[in-house]
């Protein structure tokens, strides 16, 4: 355990590409704040990476939609730990896939309130730490569905297509700073992402990813880890990863 590694603050590190995150991360020997509403499922991984990689794991548990939870558990971090080099923005979800005529307001309001809210709480809070710093890097985790839409898929697209302008206009606000902001936009990953699309119904989850291979989740932390140890003049803004069977979220080719 040491404070002198540098530290990554990842949103979202419950399960699918957050968790892959924290993993390959670890396993580099940074440090790690991770973020999530599973306090048991946070406690495990922070236990099992601790052991296996010696590295010193943080856990905050709190719902990034709820802006005072989101500034009491950043700001009480201890002064050392606010020394952020990698902020990962991935938590966020789908809820639903229905028409915009039958869509469920209730689905709307979690997936603008995480996707995009609770992306800008936590920038806001952290970015200014980079500041301090005069460094740090800002990963945004995107989709297809922020560079397309889909039937469907209207407000799921929106908040990624919101994305997709708040890592374009972070970049331009952070420029004067040194701050890196980098675009993540993957395809489909076969995480728990269709699980809660289509709220715990896993059947339904599991035939989105029939009969082609799907990305995993690691091969989206690897690109990350990739776009975050390049030297320092050079900035990946934006990457956009698909399964080699997936061209765009309509042409998929199945077995
Ligand atoms: P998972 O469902 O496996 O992981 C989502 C993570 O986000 C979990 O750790 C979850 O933690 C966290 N999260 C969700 N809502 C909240 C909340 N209100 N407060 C705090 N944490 C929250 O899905 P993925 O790993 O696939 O998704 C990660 C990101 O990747 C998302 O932004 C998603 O939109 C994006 N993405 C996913 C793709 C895919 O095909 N899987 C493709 C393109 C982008 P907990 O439940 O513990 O709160
Ligand atoms: C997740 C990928 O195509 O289901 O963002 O929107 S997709």
């Amino acid at each position: 355990m040491s404070i002198e590694n540098k530290i990554v603050l990842i949103t979202g590190a419950t399960s699918g590409i957050g968790e892959a995150c924290a993993e390959l991360y670890a396993s580099n020997n940074f440090d790690l704040i991770i973020t999530g509403r599973r306090e048991e499922k946070l406690n495990n991984l922070m236990l099992k990476l601790e052991k296996e990689f010696k590295v010193k794991v943080t856990t905050l548990c709190f719902d990034i939609s709820k802006k005072e939870d989101v500034e009491s558990h950043l700001n009480n971090l201890p002064s050392e730990l606010k020394k952020i080099a990698i902020l990962i923005n991935n938590a966020g979800l789908s809820q639903g896939l229905d028409s915009i005529q039958d869509g469920k307001l209730s689905d709307w309001d979690t997936m603008i309130d995480t996707n995009i809210k609770g992306l800008l709480y936590v920038s806001k809070i952290v970015s200014n730490w980079m500041i301090s710093e005069k460094s740090g890097h800002i990963i945004n985790i995107g989709s297809i569905a922020g560079k397309q839409v889909y039937a469907n898929g209207n407000v799921y697209c929106a908040t990624k297509h919101a994305v997709d302008a708040l890592n374009q206009s972070m970049r331009i606000d952070l420029l004067k700073f040194g701050i890196k902001v980098t675009g993540i936009n993957p395809g489909a990953v076969e995480t728990e992402f269709s699980e809660v699309r289509f709220h715990g119904d896993k059947d339904k989850a599991k035939k989105v990813y029939d009969g082609f291979e799907p990305l995993k989740a690691k091969d989206i932390a690897e690109t990350i880890y990739f776009a975050t140890s390049r030297p320092a003049h050079v900035n990946i803004n934006d990457l956009i990863i698909m399964p080699t069977a997936q061209a765009s979220p309509y042409y998929m080719e199945r077995n």
